[in-house]
């Protein structure tokens, strides 16, 4: 355990949640809300070619998996060449649907998270992963964090299902609802996919920074493509170390904002008697 998780519970939680015997980053300067000052002039010139690398990797797979909102917003950030100053973005960000992005040591406890997000602030990790983790990486680095989610921040719809989300888990900690709430999370924002004209898509941010899962998730017959359903997404289990199992797939993303709209008061009442189902369930009649 590093000095910061065996003091802090808070985050000795999370770090639980990810299998991680401690967390990465250094908590030491961060605020009560978590923020710490991205120092990005302390990136070195390897760490810069080692996002130069990660980027084109992951922007060479994109065309026909990503879906078309991603892509665009993607391209229009500029940051191919080296780790992006948050700042910079967040500027730009804010002047097109209100959100902010804000500088963390890494994972936060889950209060603070959800209240950024409730608030249209989207922490981002500072660290940047070693050359050993190109391929694959436990907790959410800057180029998880940002490559991942950052994009689809600009997608007004997406925008406000993100704060819709972050107020429904400042709810679900006082409803005991936060394991199902952090399994909605997993299958939609993390590696959700989408039915578009062109096709089947990927929106997750665990998909689209991924190499390997960003293939997978579209091509490979293994894993189940099971359309998008509320009950049925916070009932499935989910693996954080393997590719998935099951992923859920929606109509659009107002499907999404409409569909998680409501009060989950009664749901959480109602599957909390329900076992959950394994991530590699397939329930009569869910075809895609
Ligand atoms: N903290 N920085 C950061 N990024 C996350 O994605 C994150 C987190 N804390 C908790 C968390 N995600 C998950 O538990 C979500 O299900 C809320
Ligand atoms: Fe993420």
């Amino acid at each position: 355990m590093n000095s910061t998780t065996n003091i802090d519970p808070l985050l000795a939680d999370v770090a639980e949640k990810y299998n991680s015997a401690n967390l990465r980053g250094d908590y030491s300067h961060a605020n009560a809300q978590y923020v710490v000052e991205q120092n990005w002039a302390r990136y070195t010139p390897e760490q810069h070619a080692l996002w130069r690398k990660l980027y084109a990797r992951q922007a060479a797979l994109l065309p026909g998996r990503a879906c078309r909102e991603f892509i665009d917003s993607l391209s229009q950030l500029n940051v191919a060449n080296g780790i992006p100053q948050l700042e910079r973005i967040s500027t730009i960000l804010f002047n097109q649907t209100g959100w902010q992005l804000i500088a963390v040591p890494g994972l936060i406890p889950e209060e603070a998270f959800f209240a950024h997000l409730a608030h249209r602030r989207f922490p981002v990790t500072v660290w940047l992963r070693t050359p050993e983790e190109f391929d694959y990486i436990v907790e959410p680095d800057i180029f998880h964090d940002f490559f991942g989610h950052v994009p689809l921040l600009f997608n007004p719809i997406f925008a406000d299902h993100m704060q819709a989300y972050g107020k429904g888990g400042l709810k679900a900690l006082k409803l005991d609802g936060l394991v199902m709430l952090a399994r909605l999370y997993w299958y939609t924002i993390e590696f959700g996919l989408i039915h578009t004209c062109e096709g089947l898509r990927a929106y997750g941010a665990g998909i689209l920074s991924s190499g390997g899962e960003i293939v997978y998730c579209l091509e490979s017959d293994q894993p189940h493509r099971i359309p998008f359903h509320l009950e049925r997404v916070m009932r499935t289990l989910y693996k954080i170390d393997a590719y998935q199992e099951s992923y859920f797939v929606i109509r659009d993303y107002q499907q999404l904002f409409d569909d998680t709209a409501p009060d989950f008061t009664p749901l959480y009442a109602a599957l909390k008697n329900l076992p959950p189902l394994p991530a590699d369930s397939l329930l009569p009649g869910e075809t895609c």
